[in-house]
């Protein structure tokens, strides 16, 4: 069995739905003083030190008696808590400028898209019509509402400013960021809602979020906006939204489109009717993936700063479950 019983800082990396091989190539470049392991056969637990994971198998963290932390491989870290034998250590989410920056290129790509009514241009196209539309609001005329105005959605907003757009952001503690308005828990909620046209959903899965996606929150958006309807976009987690509602209230006109990039069953089941309806557009969960490269390396520097006494960064609150 390697790793001798002296020592405790190997890394042990439980990855589903990913490769790993990637992660362990870049982490055993990164760590080369240590091991950096896929699978526990064959390595004594007493000298797995840290574990990084990305919707690992429930239990992969039970019996090993020097773990120190679990990072998660991704900024969400809802997955972690899916398993019940988590151990009482401290849990930590990536911070990532690479990833910050690819979700903010995903809003912007769908927020301009139904403002500048690309579906519309791509129709015509096909049927060789040119039909100008003299009545094209600018960005300041459409209010983008950003549900979660932590990194991701602080960084959307940004981009969303550089362009023009009327930004609100909903958190669940009050916040102050300029050129935004802000609003914050359940009490502001519906006056959020009424000012926008435009709703972009970064926030985490947690106990009082799940299923926040529904009819009752997309009746209460705005009806007066100057695009053709209430637009929804998803890239938070499938599990905040309800699936059969967004179809219902697209049909009935509730709603005039959703982009989503996360799904309450992932992959999306291909009978999915989310799949063919007409103003339904899909992502398969990767408006901003956690690239090794630089994601490793931001586990990697925790793991020397932890070792040489300096405090753990981007820790998850496990009461609040993000
Ligand atoms: P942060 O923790 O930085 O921000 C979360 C935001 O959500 C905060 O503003 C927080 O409020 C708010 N929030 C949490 N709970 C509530 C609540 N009950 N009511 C109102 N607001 C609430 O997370 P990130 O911005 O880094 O990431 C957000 C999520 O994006 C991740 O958890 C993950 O699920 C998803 N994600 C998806 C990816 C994809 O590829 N689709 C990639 C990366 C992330 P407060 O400010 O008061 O704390
Ligand atoms: C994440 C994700 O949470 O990719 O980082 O979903």
């Amino acid at each position: 069995m390697s790793g001798t019983a002296g020592e405790t800082n190997n890394l042990l990396l439980a990855i589903t739905h990913w490769p790993s091989g990637p992660w362990v190539k870049r982490f055993s470049e990164l760590l080369p003083e240590r091991r950096c392991v896929a699978e526990r056969a064959g390595i004594d637990p007493a000298s797995i030190g840290y574990a990084a994971a990305w919707k690992h198998e429930p239990g992969a963290f039970a019996g090993l008696p020097n773990l120190k932390a679990v990072f998660s491989l991704g900024a969400g870290v809802d997955h972690l808590f899916r398993d019940q034998h988590l151990p009482d250590v401290p849990l930590i989410r990536i911070v990532d400028p690479d990833l910050t920056l690819r979700m903010g290129e995903w809003v912007a790509l769908h927020v301009l898209r139904y403002h500048r009514e690309y579906d519309r241009y791509a129709a015509q196209q096909k049927q060789a019509l040119w039909r100008e539309n003299y009545d094209q609001p600018a960005a300041r005329e459409v209010r983008v509402g950003i549900l979660g105005l932590g990194v991701l959605g602080q960084h959307a907003a940004r981009v969303l400013g550089t362009i023009g757009f009327d930004l609100a952001g909903w958190s669940r503690s009050p916040r102050e960021v300029p050129g935004i308005a802000c609003f914050a828990g359940d009490k502001e909620l519906p006056a959020f809602l009424a000012r926008t046209d435009i709703l972009v959903c970064l926030l985490p899965l947690t106990p009082d979020t799940r299923g926040i996606l529904n009819r009752d929150l997309f009746s209460k958006l705005a009806r007066d906006g100057r695009i053709a309807g209430p637009v929804v976009l998803n890239a938070g987690r499938g599990g905040l939204q309800v699936e059969s509602d967004i179809v219902a209230c697209l049909d009935d006109g509730t709603l005039a489109a959703a982009t989503l990039d996360v799904f309450e069953t992932e992959p999306l089941s291909p009978s999915s009717a989310l799949w063919l309806h007409p103003r339904v557009s899909i992502t398969p969960h990767n408006s901003a993936m956690s690239a090794p490269e630089a994601v490793a390396r931001q586990v990697a520097e925790q793991i020397r700063r932890f070792e040489a006494g300096l405090p753990l960064e981007n820790l998850v609150d496990r009461d609040a479950g993000y």
